[in-house]
């Protein structure tokens, strides 16, 4: 620090005051602080110095799409889920800013968790509708941190959105790295079903109950996959910075293929390596890092698994670049594993079928049959799998003797057959359905994907089995 005469620091001290109305001079310089939407990042910190750094923000309460067909009314800082990334070195002077858009019908406010303060700025962030507030703070804890809204009733605001990530570089800043993201968990309670088409309201009891419909990355089911997938390239580092909203689960978060490197336990300063799956609290966050060996889209996921799978917590990062085999070698080779003494195994599933009186009901019932019994191999649309499951959609196969399929199904199926030239040599086990529903999934079957049409009866079927 500079020396400065007693006489001009009253001075200009009494200026500033004057002037500032404040009773510290702050020598820092001012900056605006560059905001990204998930899943971007905003630029690496490169001054080796602290400054003010002044955030506008906008809470804004708006329909979007929680999934395809299904809407719901978000509540976001920045107009997305999660908000606002904010990115701020430790010692940083903030300004924040926090406008109410005059759309809302609410009030709302800021915590962030990075703020050394009562209710980490949330009574004195606390903003009407059409309203600004400003409020400052010193980030003095370098980390990764969550904020939220935490207007009453606090679970409902962050339920529906408001949530986001700042961090606070440490003072040397942080290592390089090729590629950074941002993607933030959390749980939504609608009052339909997972995938229920509409409007969906925010279900209060099912919150309560922390029932989930939804367990999504950034604010929707499949934000981040297909044609919005992270990206990198082979021999690339990455670093994600992650966090979760909430308001209720935990995540087991995980990515498929991928082991950490570097996880940057709860967003603080203690560093593990070589992890699996790392815990990210409701409220909190982590920093994983990792070195892309090999080409692949890598997913995603909280490891609670049906969160993944049957909810939507599921994002994928696309890896591009040269194959490396010895890392990985991808399938080398797929025989057919019949040890000595196997036989076909039997699906045992003798539920009553209601009869079908028509052809059509046929069809219709046999439908169900298909979906529940044939459609794991064979595929939605009877397309099968290339060398492993063979097509019933135009099977020629089939079409020349339908009684030929109702034998695989009564017997199972194993030995090399002819599928529109093409040879299969696998196994399918024999499915263990009463005579009506084997004659409605082949009458299903015939009447379907280019199939020539046809019709088999129970009668036909009982007859088989002798
Ligand atoms: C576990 C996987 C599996 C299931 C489930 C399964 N199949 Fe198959 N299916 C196969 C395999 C594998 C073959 C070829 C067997 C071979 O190579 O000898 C086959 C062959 C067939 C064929 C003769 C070949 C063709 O493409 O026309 C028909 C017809 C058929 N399945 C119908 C069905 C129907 C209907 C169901 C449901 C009731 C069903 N399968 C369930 C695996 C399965
Ligand atoms: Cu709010």
């Amino acid at each position: 620090m500079k020396v400065i005469p007693i006489t001009r620091f009253i001075c200009l001290f009494a200026l500033i005051g004057f002037l500032s109305n404040s009773t510290q001079a702050s020598e820092l310089k001012t900056e605006k602080a560059i905001l990204t939407a998930p899943p971007m990042v905003p630029p690496a910190i490169n001054r080796d110095h602290s400054a003010k750094v002044v955030i506008k923000l906008e809470t804004k309460e708006q329909i979007g799409s929680i999934a395809d067909g299904v809407d719901y009314v978000f509540w976001s800082f920045g107009e997305t889920v999660p908000g606002s990334f904010i990115r701020v070195r430790e010692g940083d002077e903030i300004e924040f800013h926090l406008s109410n858009h005059p759309s809302s019908k609410m009030p709302h406010n800021i915590d962030l968790h990075a703020v050394t303060g009562p209710g980490g700025g949330a009574e004195s962030s606390f903003t009407a509708p059409g309203h600004t507030s400003t409020f400052s703070f010193k980030a003095l804890n370098p980390g990764l941190y969550i904020y939220h809204c935490a207007t009453a009733p606090v679970g409902m605001h962050i339920a529906n959105g408001m949530y986001g990530l700042i961090l606070v570089e440490p003072e040397g800043g942080l290592k390089p790295v090729d590629r950074e993201y941002y993607v933030v968990q959390g749980d939504f309670y609608t009052k339909g079903e997972f995938g229920e088409a509409g409007l969906q309201p925010f279900d209060m009891a099912k919150a309560i109950d922390e029932d989930a419909d939804y367990v999504v990355f950034n604010g929707s089911v499949g934000s981040t996959t297909n044609e919005n997938a992270l990206t990198a390239k082979v021999g690339e580092t990455v670093r994600l910075y992650v966090g979760n909203g909430g308001p209720n689960l935990v995540s087991s978060f995980h990515v498929i293929g991928e082991i950490f490197d570097t996880v940057y336990v709860e967003g603080g300063d203690l560093k593990n390596h070589n992890v699996q799956t790392t815990l990210i609290p409701a409220g909190g966050a982590a920093i994983v890092e990792f070195k892309v060996d090999v080409p692949g889209t890598f997913i995603l996921v909280d490891h609670s698994i049906f969160r993944a799978f049957n909810k939507g917590a599921l994002a994928m990062l696309k890896v591009e670049g040269e194959e490396q085999e010895k890392i990985f070698s991808g399938k080398q080779a797929d025989n057919v594993y019949l040890p000595e003494g196997s036989a076909i195994q039997s699906l045992d599933n003798t539920h009553t079928a209601v009869t079908a009186k028509t052809k059509d009901e046929q069809v219709r019932f046999g439908q169900r049959v298909y979906e529940s019994n044939c459609m794991a191999c064979h595929q939605a649309n009877g397309q099968g799998i290339p060398s492993a499951f063979p097509p019933l959609a135009k099977s020629d196969y089939l079409n020349a003797n339908p009684l030929l399929g109702v034998d695989a199904i009564i017997k199972g199926l194993s030995g090399p057959i002819k599928v529109n030239n093409v040879t299969y040599n696998s196994v399918m086990p024999a499915m263990g359905l009463n005579d009506q529903d084997i004659a409605n999934v082949i009458t299903f079957v015939l009447n379907n994907w280019g199939n020539e049409g046809g019709q088999v009866s129970t009668e036909q079927v009982a007859a088989r089995r002798k």
